[in-house]
């Protein structure tokens, strides 16, 4: 079975265990040679940015991390048993950005990677590359190779009757999320083709999933890039969202600061509807969508199916896969 998985960060990354789990694969690591399923992942590359000189692509690491078994579970970024002597010596200098955490061994992955960037390879085979090391068992295709940054729109904390672009990161991690955002745009993705393999996937899956990620800034992100929402309209797969937000909160993170700022409510109803019907609109891109237990969620034109949704262990979230690739429509051997 060919399973593809929309995601961005730490939310997609736990969900991608709970499907090679569901899978019968080990959720960690590389899996076995002839496996009868292979798992791929697109991977969002919005949140990436240059800082201090190196390329970082937070949601392919944190998946690459989480997947090949050296994820720091309690920040769900970055480096297990990590240290921040570099930053410490940059932050000496006054080197700006201080407030971004660049961890020592996080800094191996971004000088591998920027060093590559700079010979003239696309950010797909250095990811291939990374991936030699990291062995996660999924294919993580980034969305694509070319430069697409999200940047909100807010109003300037130094000069509120201005308006300023920040860099995503900007806003989500120095900021919090905290700055009301004006607009969210991933620039760049006008112009932008999708990764290698991205389309071709989305065609040849059996089931496509979109990971309870956010929905404006990782998953949003993915689908702005040219050809991703049509080969998602055309694909013989079933496509099952898997809702972020259980009890009109998200489960993790600042979604609701990103919904709001695209006018949509932050509830499973509304992010389901966001996602929109594929068989009864026009540019809708859902057949089903999971939603909290107990919870009454209508979308017109999706089918809707409620099952615990918190990715409390391996367990919990190999069962929420299943629950999405059955009602994707396939059938377990
Ligand atoms: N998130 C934070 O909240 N604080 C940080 O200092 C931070 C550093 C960081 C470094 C490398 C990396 O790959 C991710 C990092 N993240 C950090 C997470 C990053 O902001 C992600 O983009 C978000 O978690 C959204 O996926």
């Amino acid at each position: 079975m060919k399973v593809v998985v929309v995601v961005g960060g730490v939310g997609g990354a736990r969900f991608l265990l709970g499907v090679k789990a569901a899978l019968g694969l080990p959720a960690v690591g590389a899996v076995p040679e002839g496996a009868a399923h292979q798992v791929t992942a697109l991977v969002n590359t919005g949140d990436d940015v240059w800082m201090h000189g190196l390329r970082i692509c937070p949601d392919l690491d944190t998946c690459m991390y989480t997947l090949g078994g050296g994820i720091d579970t309690a920040r769900g970024w970055g480096h297990a048993g990590e240290t921040w002597t570099v930053k410490e010596e940059l932050a000496a200098y006054g080197a700006e950005p201080t407030w971004f955490g660049l961890g020592d061994k996080d800094i191996a992955t971004h000088l591998i990677r920027s060093r590559m960037l700079r010979a003239g390879y696309p950010l797909s085979a250095v990811t291939e590359a990374l991936c030699d090391r990291w062995r996660p068992g999924v294919r993580l295709l980034p969305m694509s190779d070319d430069r697409v940054e999200t940047h909100v729109v807010v109003d300037d904390p130094e000069e509120p009757s201005q308006r300023k672009a920040l860099h995503f990161q900007e806003w989500w991690v120095r900021y919090q999320a905290e700055l009301p955002a004006h607009s969210i745009v991933p620039v760049g993705a006008d112009e932008a083709s999708a990764g290698p393999g991205v389309t071709d996937a989305i065609a040849e899956a059996d089931a496509v999933l979109f990971a309870p990620s956010n929905p404006v800034v990782s998953i949003g992100t993915v689908l702005s890039v040219p050809g991703v929402r049509e080969a998602l309209r055309k694909t013989e797969a079933g496509v099952v969202g898997i809702s972020p937000i259980i009890g009109g909160k998200p489960v993790r993170g600042m979604a609701d600061a990103c919904l709001t700022a695209i006018g949509v409510e932050t509830s499973a109803e509304g992010v389901g509807r966001h996602y929109g019907s594929r068989q009864t609109s026009e540019d809708g891109l859902l057949d089903g969508w999971l939603v909290q237990s107990g919870e009454k969620v209508d979308v017109p034109g999706v089918a809707v199916h409620a099952v615990p949704l918190l990715m409390s262990d391996v367990d919990a979230t190999a069962a929420m896969a299943r629950a999405a690739l059955e009602l994707s429509g396939v059938d377990f051997d």
